[in-house]
Formats: structure tokens, C-alpha cells, sequence
């Protein structure tokens, strides 16, 4: 399956997105320096509407701009509700097509009325949106032939967190961002196995994704590529606002994904417990912990700080859904209702 192969050579392809945006930095650091803009809002539709809720977050711990994310559909029909022109504010608009109506029309609308500049993430250099944007980045090495997106939203999010880097000049950022290919061809084989193990057990059939901060994105995408290959019901939530009435809903169906980080791992060590009390299956996918058995857990590379962590998350939670695919007997490459492009 093209889904799989995706998936697979994805600490490759990082390796490529981190070279070119290396090679690209000094004309992206030229169009931000003549912009300066006092704010950034990230935008996109599904996958790449996810990736823009994790990038808006670490943009905003990196470069200390103000940064948040809003649907596409939003920009387009409600420009002046998102965007305030005085001081001039970035749009940077991602998706793998550059062809989604939403986003297209978004950054026209934002042009049209002069709200703000635009900078568009695509893996197809010569789409609509790059020819409405004032700046492009393309990563065509990242193009998928499935129609869920795998590797172009781990490699648009790394190529905004560096981005995010790059502006910043955070040494220790840009040193872990290079260690991301290795780490994560190192890591692959064991995600990939942990998810096929996770799989088999098709009685969990309601799956909830927490995380928080820059993990929401990462939740939501992890609950999304499971949505579209299975048609399981699934979804994400902040963690400690899931305890704020969701969790009503927990009992022996329910599979929890916590997705930790060193920020809130102390207040996780607290939930974990409440969310096994109906017998749902807990596993927390993070840096290792020795307070956790290890099938409670799905380890990830430790040393990195967790904004940098981000992207190793996605395989396990993709391989997941893959597998989780096939034991229903389902084709990945082709979700139901679903095609590579929504146009209006
Ligand atoms: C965004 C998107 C995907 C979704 C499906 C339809 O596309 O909504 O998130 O999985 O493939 O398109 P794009 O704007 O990133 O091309």
C-alpha cells in the first residue's frame, strides 16, 4: 500500500525538507525581516488545519510573536473576525495540494482586502496557492499518492518549526531538529511494531486522543488519520480537560492515548489513573518513564525538549491506524468518502 510506504520513508524525507530549508533560509529570513510582522496566523483544512495547531504553538514559544491557528474556512468567510491589520500580521497557510478551496480562497480574501501578507506551505510547487501567496515554501520530495496525508504533515510541520528556528536562532533547537531523521529511522521499526501489536485487539472500538499545548495538534491529527482509514469512533482532547465531563463516557470500549510531555507529565501521573477507572485501556506515548509498566507506554527518543519531540509521535499513531486498518479488512490508500482534494 502507498499508504505504508509513506509512512515508511518518512525520517528520509526529513532529512531532505531539513537540507532544503537550509539551503532556503536566507530568502525566507529576507521576506520575514521586510514584513515584520507583530503577529502570525497559521492556517489550513484538516490534516494540514492540525499541523497548523501544533506550529502556531511552538512558533509562538520560539520567536515570542503572538501565533494561533484557525480554520481556512474561517479566513475565508470571517477574514475581519480573525485577522486585525494594524500592526500588518503573517498568514501562513499550509496544505499538501495547494489546491483546497478554503485555503485558496482564505489567502485571496486576506490579499483582496490587504490584511496581510502570505507565506504558503505546499508539497506542490506550482499550485493555486503558491501562485496567491507572496512566499512559498514547496517540499514536492514530500507528494503522497495516498489520500491520507502521512509524510507531508510531519514534513510542512518541520519545515514551520524550523522556520520558527531559523527566527529565533535557537542553537539548541536547530541541534535537536538535525538529530530528527536519525532519531526517527531509529525509532521506526519499534513504533511500527507496537502498533501492529495494538491493532489486533479490535475490542477497544472508541479511541481518545489527549494532548496538550503544542500536543493538541498531534492529538487531533493522530485521532483524524484514524478516522478517515477505519471509520472508528474517535476523539481528541486537552487532557485535563478531558476530566471537565468527557470522561463520562469511558468504559471497556475505550482505548486513551495520552501523548506526555515534561510539561505536564506531573499532572499526568494524577489522570492516568482516573482514565482506567471504567476499564479503558491507557497507553501513554511520550519520553520512557520507569512509573509505567511497559505496555503501558509507548516510548519515544528521550533528550529532546518537547516542542522539537513533535513530529516522533506521528508514526506510531499512523502505523496505528494502518494496521488497524487492515484488521478490519478495509483499504488504507482509500477511505470511504474521501478524495486527495475537498473543492467547493
Ligand atoms: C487537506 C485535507 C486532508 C484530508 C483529505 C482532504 O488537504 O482536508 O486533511 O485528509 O485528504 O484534504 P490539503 O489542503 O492539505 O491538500
Amino acid at each position: 500500500y502507498a499508504t505504508y510506504e509513506e509512512i515508511r520513508r518518512q525520517p528520509e524525507t526529513w532529512r531532505t525538507s531539513l537540507d532544503f530549508m537550509s539551503e532556503t533560509k536566507d530568502p525566507i529570513l529576507r521576506f520575514i525581516r521586510e514584513n515584520q510582522p507583530k503577529s502570525v496566523l497559521f492556517t489550513g483544512c484538516g490534516t494540514s488545519y492540525y499541523l497548523s495547531l501544533t506550529a502556531a504553538r511552538f512558533f509562538q514559544v520560539q520567536t515570542g510573536i503572538p501565533a494561533h491557528a484557525v480554520p481556512a474556512s474561517e479566513v475565508m468567510l470571517q477574514p475581519s473576525s480573525v485577522i486585525r491589520p494594524h500592526p500588518a500580521p503573517l498568514l501562513i497557510a499550509s496544505s499538501r495540494s495547494g489546491e483546497t478551496t478554503e485555503v485558496v480562497r482564505a489567502v485571496e480574501e486576506v490579499r483582496r482586502r490587504k490584511l496581510a501578507r502570505c507565506l504558503a506551505v505546499t508539497c506542490e510547487p506550482s499550485s493555486r496557492l503558491t501562485e496567491v501567496a507572496d512566499f512559498s515554501i514547496p517540499l514536492p520530495h514530500t507528494r503522497e499518492k495516498s489520500v491520507v496525508m502521512t509524510g507531508s504533515f510531519t514534513n510542512m510541520l518541520l519545515a514551520l518549526q524550523l522556520f520558527a528556528a531559523f527566527l529565533s536562532e535557537n542553537q539548541n533547537v536547530l541541534e535537536d531538529m538535525q538529530k530528527l531523521p536519525r532519531l526517527g529511522q531509529k525509532q521506526l521499526l519499534t513504533a511500527e511494531e507496537q502498533a501492529r501489536q495494538t491493532a489486533l485487539d479490535e475490542s477497544r472500538n472508541h479511541l481518545i486522543y489527549l494532548g496538550l499545548g503544542e500536543y493538541y495538534g498531534l492529538a487531533c491529527e493522530a485521532m483524524l488519520k484514524m478516522k478517515e482509514m477505519t471509520q472508528l469512533f474517535c476523539e481528541a482532547y486537552n487532557p485535563l480537560e478531558f476530566r471537565h465531563g468527557p470522561i463520562s463516557v469511558l468504559n471497556e470500549d475505550c482505548r486513551v492515548f495520552l501523548l506526555s510531555g515534561r510539561t505536564s507529565r506531573e499532572y499526568d501521573a494524577d489522570l492516568i489513573p482516573d482514565l482506567r477507572k471504567q476499564g479503558s485501556d491507557v497507553k501513554v506515548v511520550g519520553e520512557p518513564t520507569d512509573s509505567l509498566d511497559p505496555g503501558q507506554r509507548v516510548d519515544l527518543p528521550p533528550g529532546l525538549e518537547d516542542g522539537c519531540r513533535s513530529i516522533l509521535y506521528l508514526p506510531f499513531f499512523q502505523f496505528l491506524a494502518y494496521y488497524q486498518t487492515l484488521q478490519l479488512k478495509l483499504n488504507p490508500d482509500q477511505p470511504r468518502n474521501l478524495g486527495q482534494v475537498v473543492r467547493l
